[in-house]
Parts: C-alpha cells; structure tokens; sequence
C-alpha cells in the first residue's frame, strides 16, 4: 500500500527542505526577497510587490486551511458521504465576485507605478545611451560629447582561475558610469550586436537592450553611492563578464568628472600626433588588447581553434598592415568581430596593432 511508504518518502522531503532552507540562509548576501533599491521608482516597485506578495500569501493560507480542514474532516474512513447539490448560484457568484475584487484592487494599486515606471521621457535631465556590445558596455551622455566603453576589470579576469578573496569579482569594470544625485536620468538602450540587458537591481533597472530598437528607463538616485549590475540576457562567450557599475555622485562632482573625460578625450586625440617610442607602444598595446580582444583572440593570443582565429603566427595579422587595420577599425559583418572604429581612438588601434602585428 501506498502509506507504507510514506515516512520514508516524508524524511526524504524533510531533509531536502531542511537543507534548502539552511543552504539560503548560509548564503544570506543573496537574499530570499527583492531588494528595496535606493530610487523613488524602486521603492514604489518593492512596495507593489510586497502589496501582492501579501495578497498572495493570505489567499494561500485561506485556501491550504481549507482544503487541510476538508481533507481531515471528510475523510473516507471517518464514513463522510459526498454532498449531492449542484449548481449553487450563491457559490459561483462568489467565487466569481470575490476575485474579480481582489484583481481590481491589485489593478488600481499597480497601474500607477507602471504608469511612472514608463515614464522615462517627462522632465528628464540627463540623457544616457547605453550600448551593449559583446561583452561590454558603451555610455554615451547626449547633449555632452561624453561617450566610453565600460569593460571587465583587469583584476577580475587575473584571478579566473582562483578568485578567493578578490573583492567585488566580475562586479567591477575599468570605467563606471558616473551620474549626479537629484537629477533625472533617462537611459536609452540598444545593442549593437545581440541582445543584452542592462540589470542593476538597486535601480530597479532591468531593461533589454536589442539591436536595431531603442527602449527607455529612468532613475532619480538620492544618496551618492556605488550600484552594481550585470548583464542578464544570455548574450554569447562572456556573458558573465560584462558588469555595470553605476557611480552616483554630488552635481558638483559630476561636473568635475565629465571635465576630466573631455581632457581625458582631447589628450587621447593629441597623443595621436606625438612621437611614441616601440616599446610604449607595446605596453599600450598589451593594455588594449587585454580590456578588448583577449576575450575572443585569448589572453596570449593563442584563439579559439575553429571559433576565434589566433593572433600569432596569423598571416593576415603579421601581413598586409592595410588589411589588418581594416579590419580592426572596420570589423567583419556576420562575424563577432565589430568594428572598433567607434570604441578605441586612433592611438589604442595603432598600439594593438603594433602588437600583434609584431607577432
Ligand atoms: C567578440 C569576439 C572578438 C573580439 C572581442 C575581437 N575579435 Fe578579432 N576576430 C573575431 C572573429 C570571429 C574573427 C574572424 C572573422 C572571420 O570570420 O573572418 C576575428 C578576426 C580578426 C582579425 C583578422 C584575422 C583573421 O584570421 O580573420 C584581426 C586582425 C582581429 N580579429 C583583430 C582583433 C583585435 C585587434 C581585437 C581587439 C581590439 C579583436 N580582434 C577583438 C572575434 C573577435
Ligand atoms: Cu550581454
């Protein structure tokens, strides 16, 4: 019979929950709720959430409470005896009532927020273009003649092998996005080549980004601080190393730092007429190479065997200057490779060239 197999099948289930539940509580930075974010709009999102949540749990327990009720009342062995009514109207209409009402008011607390939460447009004080490009971010500030690639730290992909102890491990990046406190900041995202999504849950921010449409977010941050993020659409190799970290600061340090990135840009665009000795080049070079090709070319430059071509020894690196460049600044249409031209200044391209042109 069925029940003599019950306590065991039963211990089974218990030490599986027990274990569940005590696996969750060693890994308590993850959670076992949403977080409640540092934006208006996240919180708003956290609190509808909670709402339903609620909701949800009080439904729950009144129909388990009852079906437990019925089953240990009604049992066959107590002799209970089916009832034999049929079509109560009093039952369906409240059964149909009583939804249709929590429905509604789950609808009426709802639509505001998502209301608000598309409403990146109105007021909007900054405007930000995100990129995803395989495997790294492009931030673009409109209106500012601001615009980098947001890569992998170098200290990340140093210790893949053992990433004890590395403090903030694939959660940092080499160039963070900087935003002021109290402003509106309108994200715009699009992808250059597959789709990613640009994830901070802090932000309550976790919006597609797909090549060839343009969708919208927004945040206003209150409090300076460091949010960090991912990238969370499966977008290829790397997936899991394209971070985000988003730095807000005092409006008085975000214009400070867009400063900075304009000389930053300008003395990028006067190195180009400079003199560089062979071996500055090379280290420049290694640098560049590491934050934007190892990915795909490998670390040593050695490839992926039918996936990604070497860079040693390849005739077309170590041949025709004019045909590697090309391809560097151009890219290769269909292929993962994509053009350069619009993410590295003339100084990194002629540096990385330099090196794996040297073999
Ligand atoms: C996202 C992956 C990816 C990244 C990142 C990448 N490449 Fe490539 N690269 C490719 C692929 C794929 C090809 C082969 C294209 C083809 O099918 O012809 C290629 C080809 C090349 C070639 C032509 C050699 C050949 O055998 O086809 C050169 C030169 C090259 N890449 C240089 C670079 C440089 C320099 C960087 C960094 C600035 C870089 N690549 C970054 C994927 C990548
Ligand atoms: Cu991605």
């Amino acid at each position: 019979m069925i029940f003599s197999k019950l306590p065991s099948r039963f211990f089974v289930f218990a030490v599986g929950l027990t274990s569940i539940l005590s696996m969750s509580v060693a890994q308590a930075e993850y959670g076992l709720n949403m977080t409640e974010g540092v934006t208006p709009i996240s919180r708003e999102l956290y609190s509808l959430h909670m709402i339903i949540m609620g909701i949800c749990v009080v439904i729950g327990i009144v129909v388990f409470a009852a079906m437990t009720w019925s089953v240990i009342h009604h049992r066959k062995s107590k002799g209970a005896q089916a009832a034999s009514f049929h079509e109560s109207t009093t039952v369906e209409v409240v059964w149909t009532v009583v939804p249709l009402l929590i429905l509604i008011g789950i609808a009426i607390s709802a639509t505001g927020t998502l209301l608000d939460l598309e409403d990146a447009k109105t007021d909007a004080d900054i405007t930000l273009h995100v990129t995803g490009i395989q495997w790294k971010w492009r931030y673009t500030y409109i209106d500012e003649d601001v615009s980098f690639i947001s890569n992998l730290v170098q200290s990340s992909r140093d210790v893949i092998s053992d990433p004890t102890d590395n403090e903030n491990y694939l959660l940092e990046v080499d160039e963070p996005v900087v935003l002021p406190i109290n402003k509106k900041v309108r994200f715009l995202f699009h992808s250059d080549d597959v789709i990613h999504s640009w994830w901070v849950p802090e932000l309550a921010v976790k919006r597609d980004s797909v090549p060839g449409f343009i969708s919208d977010s927004w945040a206003v941050f209150e409090e300076p601080g460091t949010y960090r993020g991912q990238c969370a659409e499966l977008c290829g190799k790397d997936h899991g190393f394209m971070p985000i970290v988003v730095e807000a600061v005092t409006e008085s340090e975000y214009r400070q730092w867009l400063a900075s990135k304009k000389s930053e840009a300008e003395a990028a665009t006067a190195s180009a007429e400079q003199e560089w000795s062979m071996q500055d080049l090379l280290a420049r070079g290694e640098t560049v190479y590491q934050a934007n090709c190892s990915a795909c070319h490998g670390p040593t430059g050695a490839g992926i065997p039918g996936t990604f071509p070497a860079m040693t020894g390849n005739p077309i690196v170590i041949g025709d200057a004019a045909g590697n460049i090309n391809i560097v600044v151009n890219g290769k249409a269909g292929t993962a490779l994509s053009a350069f031209k619009g993410q590295l200044n003339d100084v990194d391209i002629a540096a990385v060239f330099t090196l794996t042109h040297s073999g």
